[in-house]
Formats: structure tokens, C-alpha cells, sequence
């Protein structure tokens, strides 16, 4: 058996401008810049390993590029979210959809909310971000769905970020990189921690593939933190998807898959 990792993405749609914002003021954005960021960045996923396996388009979803919020993938199951923007809960069908052939779902039910985007996965702990999108009781629906297989969920809150992932993310070691001016590092039961640099706010949204990490453009002294730290690194120019407020692991929901060694099957678990 082998593991291979299959990256779920979703193409730029040219209404990306008519975005939802929360935290940022809004300024003009460049579809077919958005668009080719958004294609560099699927290459890098594909160059660390990754199949990329786009879901229809949603033209009429501006924010239907950031896959990451309609869903929370585990090794056993996938959670279907009920974004806590009302303009995104057109998103979520067709990521069940892909999703069915890999996992078993669950749903979170109304009137709870949550955005996949505050919700960080650290072992077997899942950390849940109180906030404009995600309720009380979209994390306690989270926690309900996810228990049987042993994962527990605790809430935290992140200050002045659409999601708590906007302030903090999970690094291969358990370690986690943050933006102290955002979150409190004592609110993840102790984990070490890495700062990131304090003017590169966009750097503490990182993603992790395949024993790499990737960094965006923006950030490049919280990258030099990560390589200090012995981490390989990977940067990808995302800012014309960050003036909608996005960040990288937003363009992605990332599913492991067993497969045979000698790749004959590659048919889902
Ligand atoms: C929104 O406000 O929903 C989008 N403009 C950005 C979503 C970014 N997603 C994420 O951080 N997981």
C-alpha cells in the first residue's frame, strides 16, 4: 500500500471581485492574475506529489475557488460544512459530491454554522475558531460527528482574522507556526510554537504537503524561520487571491487515499 494525496481544487471564477470581505477593505483584483496565481499554485501542489482534482466551476460563486471552507477531511470521514456566509452554501453540494467517492460524510446541520478555514487539525485534537462564520454549535455538531473516531474538539478564538487558520497552522511535527498578534499560543495545549515574522501577517497561513511546507511569496522571513527550523519550504505567490481575503490553504482540501503498490488500483479506499 502506498498513500497518495489527491488535491481538491476549484478554478478562480471571474467574479472573484464580488468576493465576501470581513477584515479587509476591498481593492480591484486582477481575475486572470487571481486565475494564474491560482494555477501556480495547483503546480506546486502537483511538483510535492499531489493528483489535482478540480471541481466544477461555480461562476456565480465568487468565492468558490476557497474549496477549504465547505468541508473538514479526516483519515476516517469528511465533514460537510454549512459555510456561516449565506453566498457560500451553494458551494458545498458539489464538494460533497467529490468527496463521497473517498469518504464517508457527515453534515453539519442549521441553524450551526461553520467555515472549514477554523478548523486546525493537530492529531487527534481538532481546534475550533469561534467566529464571524463557525458557531458554538457548529463546533459542538463537529465535535459529535468526529468523536467516534476518536478526535476531540476544543474552542478557541483568533482576534482581528476571518478564520482561525488566517492566524495559526499545524507544521508536520506537531509543532505550530502562529501570528502572536492574533492568537494566543497557550490556547493549543501546550504545542511548541513558531512565530511568524511580525510584518507578514498572510505567512501564518501555511499549508502541508508531503513533508513540505508551503509558504506564500509574501512572507519570505517567516520562511527563513521555517528553514531555521529545518523545514523545507515551498513559496507560491498568492496576493492577488489574498486581496479577497483568501489564503493557501483555502485553494485546497487535501484527501489521502490507499493505493495499491504497483498502482494498477488506483480506485478509492
Ligand atoms: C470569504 O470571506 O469567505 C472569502 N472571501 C475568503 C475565504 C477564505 N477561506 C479560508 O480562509 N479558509
Amino acid at each position: 500500500m502506498r498513500i497518495a494525496l489527491i488535491a481538491l481544487t476549484r478554478a478562480v471564477p471571474p467574479s472573484l471581485a464580488r468576493c465576501e470581505l470581513t477584515h479587509i477593505a476591498r481593492e480591484p483584483i486582477d481575475w486572470r492574475r487571481a486565475r494564474d496565481q491560482h494555477e501556480a499554485y495547483e503546480g506546486v501542489l502537483r511538483s510535492l506529489g499531489c493528483s489535482v482534482l478540480r471541481l466544477p466551476a461555480l461562476a456565480e460563486h465568487p468565492d468558490s475557488v476557497f474549496v477549504e471552507d465547505a468541508a473538514v477531511v479526516l483519515d476516517e470521514c469528511a465533514v460537510i460544512t454549512r459555510p456561516g456566509a449565506q453566498s457560500r452554501r451553494g458551494e458545498v453540494a458539489s464538494v460533497a459530491e467529490a468527496l463521497r467517492a473517498f469518504r464517508e460524510l457527515r453534515y453539519i446541520q442549521a441553524p450551526a454554522t461553520l467555515d472549514g478555514g477554523d478548523v486546525l487539525r493537530v492529531g487527534k485534537r481538532l481546534y475550533v475558531g469561534l467566529s464571524t462564520r463557525t458557531t458554538a454549535d457548529g463546533a459542538r455538531e463537529l465535535a459529535d460527528a468526529v468523536a467516534p473516531y476518536g478526535y476531540r474538539v476544543d474552542c478557541v478564538t483568533a482576534r482581528d482574522c476571518l478564520h482561525l487558520k488566517t492566524a495559526v497552522s499545524a507544521l508536520p511535527d506537531g509543532r505550530l507556526l502562529l501570528d502572536p498578534s492574533k492568537v494566543d499560543g497557550g490556547a493549543f495545549g501546550g504545542a511548541p510554537g513558531i512565530a511568524i515574522h511580525p510584518e507578514e501577517h498572510e505567512g501564518a497561513n501555511v499549508l502541508f504537503v508531503n513533508e513540505t511546507v508551503v509558504c506564500p511569496a509574501s512572507a519570505p522571513r517567516t520562511r527563513e524561520a521555517l528553514e531555521e527550523n529545518g523545514y523545507a519550504v515551498a513559496s507560491v505567490d498568492a496576493s492577488e487571491l489574498a486581496k479577497a481575503e483568501g489564503g493557501l490553504t483555502c485553494c485546497s482540501l487535501l484527501v489521502s487515499v490507499r493505493q495499491q503498490d504497483d498502482r494498477r488500483d488506483s480506485s478509492p479506499r
